[in-house]
C-alpha cells in the first residue's frame, strides 16, 4: 500500500496529502485525458538528488503539447523547482516522484478544451519494482498475446494515462500466467517494450533496443542506457528486433525509472543465455548504480540535489 507523503504540490500550492481529489466528473476520470511522468530521488552522499530532471519535465511538457495541452500554465524550470520543493517539504531521503497533468472539472463531452488543465506533483518511497531479487537474478517474463498501441492511434512518444490500459493488458495477462512482466510486439511483430520498461537484446557483445518507431516509449533511462554503453565501448544500435531474437540472445534486459536496470532471465519458458544476468547486464547496473548512488562524480550531469548547494563561503 501507498504510504502518504505530508504534501502535495497543486497548480503551485502546497496542500495536504487528503486534500489532493477531484470530481468523479472530471474530464480525466471517463476520458482518460492526463498526461504524466514518473521520476525517481536517490539518496547520495550529499543528499537527496533527482535523476534527469530536465529530462523529465520536457517530456512532460511534449507529452502534454502531443494533447493540444500547449500551455500548462507552469514553466518547465517551475515544474521542475516544483518537485524540489516537493521532495524537500516531504523531507524525503529517497522517493518516487509523480507529476501529472490532467483535464478537470468543466464540461462533459470528448472535446476536452474547454476543462481547465491541473497539475499535481506527488512523491512517495517506492522500493524495487520487479521484486527485490530481480536486480541481481533476473525476471521469467512472456510475450504478450496483446499488441502495442499502434502508430496513428495512441501517440507512444506522450507518456498518457491512456496508454497504460494497454499496458495493464500486457501486465495483468503475465502475471495470470505466473511471469513477472509482458513483452508487447508492436503492431508490425516486431519487439516493442514491456508494460512498463524499456527493452535491451544483447548478441555477440552488440546491444540492440528498438527504435522510436516501433512504439517504444522515449525513456530516459534507456537513454542513460544508450550513453553508458557507449562510453563503455560497447557497440550499440536502434534497430528493428525480431521476436525470435529474444530466444537466440545472449543476454536480455530491461530499463525504467521504476525498474531501473533489470535482467531478465527467460522469456516464454526459454532461458536466456545462461539463464541469469549476463555481464553486460551487470556492467551497466554497475556504472548506472556509481552515478545514481552518488558514488562516482556526477560526469554527465544527470543529478539535481533537492538542496541547495551551500557556497564555500557560507559552510
Ligand atoms: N516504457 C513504458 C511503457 C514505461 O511506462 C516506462 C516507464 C518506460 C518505458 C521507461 O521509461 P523511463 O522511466 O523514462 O526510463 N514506466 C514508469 C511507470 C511505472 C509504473 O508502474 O507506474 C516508470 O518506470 O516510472
Amino acid at each position: 500500500m501507498l504510504t502518504p507523503t505530508d504534501k502535495i504540490w497543486h497548480n503551485g500550492r502546497l496542500i495536504r496529502w487528503d486534500e489532493a481529489t477531484i470530481h468523479v466528473l472530471s474530464h480525466v476520470v471517463s476520458y482518460g485525458t492526463s498526461v504524466f511522468e514518473g521520476i525517481r530521488c536517490y539518496a547520495t552522499p550529499s543528499g537527496p538528488a533527482v535523476f534527469r530532471l530536465r529530462e523529465h519535465v520536457r517530456r512532460l511538457v511534449d507529452s502534454a503539447r502531443i494533447y493540444r495541452m500547449e500551455n500548462v500554465g507552469f514553466s518547465a524550470d517551475q515544474l521542475a523547482e516544483g518537485m524540489l520543493e516537493l521532495v524537500r517539504v516531504n523531507k524525503m531521503e529517497s522517493c518516487y516522484i509523480r507529476p501529472i497533468v490532467f483535464r478537470g472539472y468543466g464540461e462533459m463531452g470528448v472535446n476536452p478544451v474547454k476543462n481547465p488543465i491541473e497539475v499535481y506533483l506527488a512523491c512517495w518511497s517506492w522500493g524495487k519494482y520487479l521484486g527485490e531479487e530481480a536486480l541481481a537474478e533476473g525476471v521469467d517474463v512472456c510475450v504478450s498475446s496483446w499488441t502495442r498501441i499502434a502508430p496513428n492511434t495512441l501517440p507512444a512518444l506522450a507518456k498518457a494515462g491512456a496508454n497504460y490500459m494497454n499496458s495493464q493488458l500486457v501486465k495483468m495477462e503475465a502475471l495470470a500466467n505466473g511471469y513477472s512482466e509482458g513483452i508487447a510486439l508492436d503492431a508490425n511483430g516486431y519487439v516493442s517494450e514491456g508494460s512498463g520498461e524499456n527493452i535491451f537484446v544483447v548478441r555477440d557483445g552488440k546491444i540492440h533496443t528498438p527504435p522510436l518507431g516501433a512504439s517504444v516509449l522515449p525513456g530516459i533511462t534507456r537513454d542513460s542506457v544508450l550513453i553508458l554503453a557507449r562510453d563503455l565501448g560497447i557497440p550499440v544500435v536502434e534497430t528493428l528486433v525480431p521476436r525470435e531474437m529474444l530466444y537466440i540472445a545472449d543476454e536480455v534486459f530491461f530499463s525504467g525509472t521504476a525498474a531501473e536496470i533489470t535482467p531478465i532471465r527467460s522469456v516464454d519458458r526459454i532461458a536466456v543465455g545462461k539463464g541469469r544476468r549476463g555481464p553486460i547486464a551487470e556492467k551497466l547496473q554497475k556504472e548506472f548504480f556509481a552515478v545514481i548512488n552518488g558514488t562516482r562524480p556526477d560526469q554527465y550531469g544527470w543529478l539535481s540535489p533537492v538542496h541547495a548547494v551551500q557556497p564555500a563561503a557560507a559552510r
